[in-house]
């Protein structure tokens, strides 16, 4: 496979060898409080005398962050197809790894983000009923082989969330309008995930108060990242 931008990093073989930074990512449902506690995240980190690079999905790039605007645009007179949808989430997911992930992990950053893969099996493979094994091709197509080291599951009764969210105010976006069924599946798929993988997921309980869950991930990293430099 040719590689013409020189901007973009050496194709990574199996993707260890060319990173040196960690990659911890925050997922769940929306309004569990993960844009919240991503601060709490980096500030860890950065006490630590860490060099790290906060981001988010869909986006992180100007051109990702377009494609965030096409996804999140609840036009009604065009709906979105669900393949249109999945297909776009991974092309902002390509230039973002292209641009931002990679070169901070290639130099040794540490990259925090808010939502990555995790999110797109929720909620097109469990929201949007897309199987999974195609998600999966795309995945390997775009990621070769790269993953989070550690996905921080932030999770909470669907309800309970929303209602946050409607405290918080302002006009739902496209995935925000969707009913309540879609949330529990994707709920459902995040727990699945997690499950499937307990080496990589940590689950909070979501639904305490700030203080109380921004403590359980202090403790999370305390652990895991003490085992990663053991
Ligand atoms: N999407 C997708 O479909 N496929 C993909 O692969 C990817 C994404 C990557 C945009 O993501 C949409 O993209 C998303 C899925 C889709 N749509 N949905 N739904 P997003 O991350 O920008 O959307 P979001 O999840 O809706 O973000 P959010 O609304 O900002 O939720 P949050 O970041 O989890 O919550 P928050 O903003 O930190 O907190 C929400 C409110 O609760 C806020 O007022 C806080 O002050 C409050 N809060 C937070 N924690 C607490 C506690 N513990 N107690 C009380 N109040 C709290």
């Amino acid at each position: 496979m040719s590689n013409n931008d020189p901007d973009r990093p050496a194709r990574d073989a199996g993707d260890r060898p060319e990173r040196r930074g960690r990659f911890i990512t925050l997922e769940g449902s929306e309004g569990v409080g993960k844009s919240t506690n991503l601060a709490r995240v980096v500030a860890w980190l950065e006490a630590r005398g860490l060099e790290v690079v906060q981001t988010r999905e869909p986006g992180g790039t100007p051109r990702a962050e377009a494609i965030r605007e096409l996804l999140l645009d609840p036009v009604v007179e065009e709906p979105l197809d669900a393949d249109a949808e999945l297909l776009l989430i991974f092309a902002a997911r390509a230039q973002h790894l292209a641009r931002v992930i990679r070169p901070a992990l290639a130099r040794g950053a540490w990259v925090v983000c808010d939502r990555f893969t995790d999110a797109t099996f929720a909620y097109q493979g469990g929201g949007r009923s897309i199987d999974a094994t195609r998600i999966a091709e795309l995945e390997r197509f775009v990621q070769r082989g790269l993953a989070p080291d550690l996905t921080l599951l932030l999770d909470m009764p669907v309800e309970a969330a929303r209602s946050r969210l409607a405290e918080r105010g302002g006009a739902p976006d496209r995935f925000e309008r969707e009913h309540a069924s879609f949330f529990t599946a994707v709920r459902q798929a995040y727990l699945a995930r997690a499950a499937a993988d307990p080496g990589r997921f940590a689950v909070v309980d979501a639904s305490r108060p700030l203080a109380a869950v921004g403590d359980q991930i202090e403790t999370l990293l305390d652990q895991r990242v003490a085992a990663w430099q053991s």
